[in-house]
């Protein structure tokens, strides 16, 4: 029997090559989803210009009229008719004008400052100061496109991993299996003398019909061969794919490009191949071809030190020049583990899990000041709006999953204090409660005196009930030393807060901003917000569109400081790390904040890995070994609870 797609084109040579490369063992594996199982079927789905087609659906505008997203003079996002004149997310809003006259650029929403709801307004970008921008409208639509991808799929043998705001990962295994053993019956039948080890019968094709899906070409050696099941697997995880993009596309109008493989690693450099609206397939036996002229630093978790690292020490760029190195000249330069884990990715391995695990561990709210402000009046409000951003998140979680402790962190010149406290229990945990207690940490810092100017508050809560050891969350992970301890031991050591002073050059930032907001920070605002400075100072909003799967934190490049928005010269807004050039400080901070954020994501995709083989990159300092590295912890994360009871479009 054979699927529509699956062309029976010429009869199996019986005496050729009787046996596939498979085992009945392995079959059963996929069908628990197993990493082992050398048949798995994973896709990443990747939503082509996020932001940009979230403001062409809800504008209506044609798909062919160029457009991009603004946040103040930076671009965010781009669609794909504007990136043919050019444009990118690097250009100012004046060159992208100039490279393409008729493109339409879209503001994102923002909050002001009196109001008790983002919306969208003509004059943001004119006013930095007092707007705070939301990303509210794309973690709904993000929201959608999730929820229909798993309403598309079997719900019991589904597993789907929100990797960030426009990033999924769908584990097919268990979904192609008992696709496999619908059209192809023989694999029903018990293997030989019950040896779950005997090896399957081949499948009965010779080609299978590809469906003009963007297709890696096989390696060389691989050529002749014909297709065994993981090459069946595959297709029909292609198939799955196809038919979920068709529904997005239909149902919400949203085109995305999709990578299908038998990992994480290779799905999504598989997105990224063939952009926008396409799918590209990477057989197993065409993994080597595809990694063989790929550029080491766009392998996940190689955009940083760790790729600048390998890059060096052998003298090489791409994949294929870096194949000949023997796994002992890769421990001797790199260290045991990170030099075994290196050898086995550059050869496409991976076998983390895709993960559907989505509780949140930490939520964050903050705000960078630019110019800075100077007095508890004008940080008070900004507390509040924290506490309701955060409160209203934490009412649309799990009521049993509540948070443990709170950090408050201030930014003065060069040093960040941070106070930490137990959350009481037993309490209605509401905006009151949490604004009341980020005061209490405010005036803590506030008594020492030398705190003003401040240029950055943010707070945050986290040791969720149920979190595990490990389950740190975002905070803690940022954290490091004693705030990192303080954190985990937040609730056996209540009422003892931490103060940190190390110079914030050499801490990570915590100064994000995570919005949301529901009528839960509208009452708390409208109730209480009578403190309200018209002379306070909001400026450059940290935040940028990398959501994390807890979508509440802004998450900030903190290793360099000397480019910090506001400060320095625009001259010297060059990014370190790919070169970009930024004319304002706020889209240079945008910049790094995603930097960050796709480190980050790339990391904690690595985590699962690091079972087997841990990605160095989550290991502690070793000789050679990347130093970029330490952060920790995952972002598990319900999605975007915050945002339900918005309407998306904004007043
Ligand atoms: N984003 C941002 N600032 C950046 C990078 C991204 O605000 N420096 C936001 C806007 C993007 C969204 O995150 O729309 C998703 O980022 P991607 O890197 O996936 O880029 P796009 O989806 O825009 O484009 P592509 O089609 O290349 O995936
Ligand atoms: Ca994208």
């Amino acid at each position: 029997m054979s699927s529509p797609h699956i062309r029976e084109s010429s009869p199996v040579m019986e005496n050729e090559n009787p046996k596939s490369r498979f085992t009945y063992k392995h079959l059963c594996q996929l069908a628990s989803f197993s990493p082992s199982s050398p048949l798995r079927v994973i896709a990443h789905i990747d939503l082509d210009a996020f932001y940009a087609q979230c403001e062409m659906v809800r504008l209506n505008i044609p798909e062919n009229q160029p457009l991009a997203v603004q946040q103040w003079q930076s671009l965010i996002a781009v669609n794909y008719p504007a990136r043919e004149f050019g444009v990118s997310r690097h250009c100012t809003v004046a060159d992208a004008k100039k490279l393409c006259p008729y493109l339409v650029t879209q503001h994102v929403a923002t909050w002001r400052e009196g109001d008790d709801k983002w919306a969208y307004r003509k004059d943001a970008a004119a006013n930095i100061a007092s707007d705070k921008v939301s990303l509210d409208p794309y973690r709904l639509q993000s929201r959608k496109i999730l929820q229909l991808i798993k309403e598309s799929l079997p719900s019991h043998l589904q597993r789907v991993e929100k990797a960030s705001i426009d990033e999924v990962f769908c584990d097919l295994s268990a979904q192609v299996h008992s696709i496999l053993l619908e059209r192809f019956p023989e694999l029903t039948r018990p293997p030989p003398h019950g040896d779950l080890a005997e090896r399957l019968p081949r499948p009965p094709v010779v080609a299978l019909d590809w469906m003009a899906d963007a297709l890696v070409d096989l390696d060389e050696d691989a050529e002749s061969q014909d297709p065994d099941w993981d090459d069946v697997a595959i297709l029909i995880g292609s198939e799955i794919i196809r038919a979920v993009r068709t529904r997005i596309r239909e149902k919400l109008r949203y085109t995305c490009s999709a990578g299908i493989a038998n990992n994480k690693l290779l799905s999504k450099l598989g997105s990224a191949h063939k952009k926008p609206n396409q799918q590209t397939v990477i057989r197993s036996r065409a993994i080597q071809h595809f990694l063989s002229d790929l550029k080491i630093t766009k392998i996940r978790n190689f955009g940083g030190k760790l790729g600048d690292n390998v890059t060096s020490a052998f003298g090489v760029e791409t994949v294929r020049e870096l194949l000949p190195t023997t796994l002992d000249q890769m421990k001797s330069k790199l260290g045991d583990e990170t030099g075994t884990w290196v050898y086995s990715t550059i050869r496409g391995v991976d076998h983390s899990e895709v993960s559907s695990r989505t509780q949140i561990k930490s939520m964050l709210s903050a705000k960078s000041f630019r110019p800075a402000i100077r007095t508890v009046e004008q940080a008070t409000p900004w507390l509040r709006i924290f506490a309701a951003d955060i409160s209203a998140r934490l009412d649309e979680e799990d009521s049993r999953r509540r948070p443990k402790t709170m950090n408050l962190h201030h930014r003065h010149g060069g040093q960040t204090k941070s106070r930490q406290a137990a959350i009481p229990q037993g309490k209605a945990l509401d905006a009151q409660l949490l604004f009341d207690l980020a005061r209490t940490l405010l005036n803590q810092i506030l008594s020492e005196g030398n705190v003003w100017p401040c240029m950055n508050l943010s707070l945050s809560v986290g040791s969720f009930e149920d979190s595990g050891v490990g389950n740190m969350g975002i905070s803690g992970f940022l954290l490091k030393g004693e705030e990192a301890q303080a954190l985990k031991s937040g609730a056996k050591d209540p009422g003892s807060p931490v103060v940190s002073d190390r110079p914030a050059a050499k801490r990570r930032r915590l100064d994000g901003a995570g919005q949301g907001g529901t009528g839960g920070i509208h009452r708390f605002l409208v109730k209480q917000s009578t403190t309200n400075d018209k002379s306070m100072s909001l400026a450059a909003d940290n935040t940028k569109g990398h959501e994390d799967e807890d979508s509440d934190s802004g998450l900030h490049k903190g290793s360099e400081w000397q480019s910090e928005a506001g400060d320095a010269p625009s001259e010297s807004l060059k990014c370190s790390r790919c070169g970009a050039s930024f004319d304002c400080p706020e889209g240079f901070q945008s910049h790094q904040d995603w930097h960050l954020a796709k480190d980050l994501q790339d990391e904690e995709r690595g985590q699962a890995t690091a079972a087997a083989h841990p990605p160095p990159s989550a290991r502690p300092k070793r000789p050679n070994g990347p130093t970029s590295s330490s952060k920790n912890g995952g972002r598990g994360g319900k999605i975007e609870h915050g945002q339900q009871k918005l309407t998306f479009g904004g007043s």
